[in-house]
């Protein structure tokens, strides 16, 4: 109970949906400020993220999940399996479509045949509305409330923060009554050396193409405070093999240098203080096998 004897609400969010479909945008929108990266390439999420969201009296915790897919390799596998274990125990689920692709009956009933929504709380969201035709939400809302039985149907462009607000409201009145799990001031449980590695992979997703981007990870290596505030951050950027390191240092240094750029300057945005970025590559041929890995992202190396 709070002071005013209004009782205090608690639950888990967990959004899931195809790879691209903007999960871990509307994370952050709905967070207001970044705990998980994006880019336009698809399984960019490879663990499960908890933002931890304030409204009024309840704490809403949010769980952002890799995408559902086929997948192929281990570490996929892993990422596959998380998503469906954030959804299991979550009290709504939030199945996030992009509205703006062709046949979106098609791709819902792709995923609900996987996730069987018995027994679950689950809303649908139509992402992407900024890059459609509007006249098609209502029939297309109406086609997919007749075939599944969706608490609520939010349009929004997670993008540029359209209708975000509402599902924060909506879901932040259901959840059940309970005690915080999370200090009211913390945002996610990832730790600021975890964030940090991810900011910089996002930066690589971003610059790196092919299978690239999916060969290598980053991990953070020291992490030095000041005095006067500032941080000093050594990362390693661990590629699967040699060929590709001339591919992420560029010529003479440049696209290392650039990376490292754009990563300390959202890092330092997101710590609030200077930070120094010191980037290292290093090629460690097995590292999408290593069980240590899989245990830093709370994925399940057997699954
Ligand atoms: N136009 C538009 N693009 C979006 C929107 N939401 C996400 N995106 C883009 O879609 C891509 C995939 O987003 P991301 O959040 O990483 O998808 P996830 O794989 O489901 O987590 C990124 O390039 C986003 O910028 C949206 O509302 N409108
Ligand atoms: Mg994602």
């Amino acid at each position: 109970m709070t002071e005013t004897d209004t009782p205090t609400r608690c639950g888990f969010v967990t959004i899931i949906g195809a790879p691209n479909a903007g999960k871990s945008t509307l994370t952050n929108a709905l967070m207001g400020t970044k705990v998980t990266i994006v880019s336009p390439k698809v399984q960019t999420t490879r663990m499960r993220v908890r933002g931890i969201l304030m409204r009024g009296a309840t704490q809403i915790i949010l769980i952002d999940t890799p995408g559902i897919f086929a997948p192929k390799r281990r570490l996929d596998r892993a990422m596959v399996a998380a998503a469906w274990d954030g959804q299991r125990d979550a009290d709504i689920t939030a199945l996030i479509v992009d509205a703006s692709k062709k046949d979106v009956p098609g791709q819902v009933e792709h995923i609900l045949k996987k996730l069987p929504l018995e027994g679950k709380t689950c809303i649908l969201i139509l992402n992407k509305t900024d890059q459609m035709a509007k006249d098609k939400l209502l029939p297309l809302t109406k086609e997919l409330n007749e075939r599944y039985p969706f608490e609520a149907t939010f349009m929004i462009s997670a993008l540029k923060g359209d209708g975000v607000d509402d599902i924060a409201e909506w879901i932040a009145k259901r959840l059940p009554e309970g005690v915080y799990m999370y200090p009211e001031d913390q945002l996610t449980d990832l730790s600021e050396r975890l964030l940090a590695a991810e900011i910089t992979r996002e930066k690589l997703f971003h610059q790196m193409h092919e299978e690239i981007p999916y060969a290598l990870t980053v991990e953070t290596e020291s992490w030095e405070e000041f005095d006067d505030g500032s941080v000093k951050v050594g990362q390693l950027i661990i590629i699967a093999r040699e060929a590709h390191k001339p591919i992420v240092i560029g010529k003479g240094g440049s696209r290392l240098k650039n990376i490292g750029l754009q990563s300390r300057l959202e890092l330092e945005k997101i710590l609030g203080r200077r930070v120094h970025l010191n980037l290292l590559v290093r090629v460690r041929e097995n590292w999408l096998d290593d069980p240590e890995r899989f245990s830093i992202w709370g994925l399940d190396h057997n699954a």
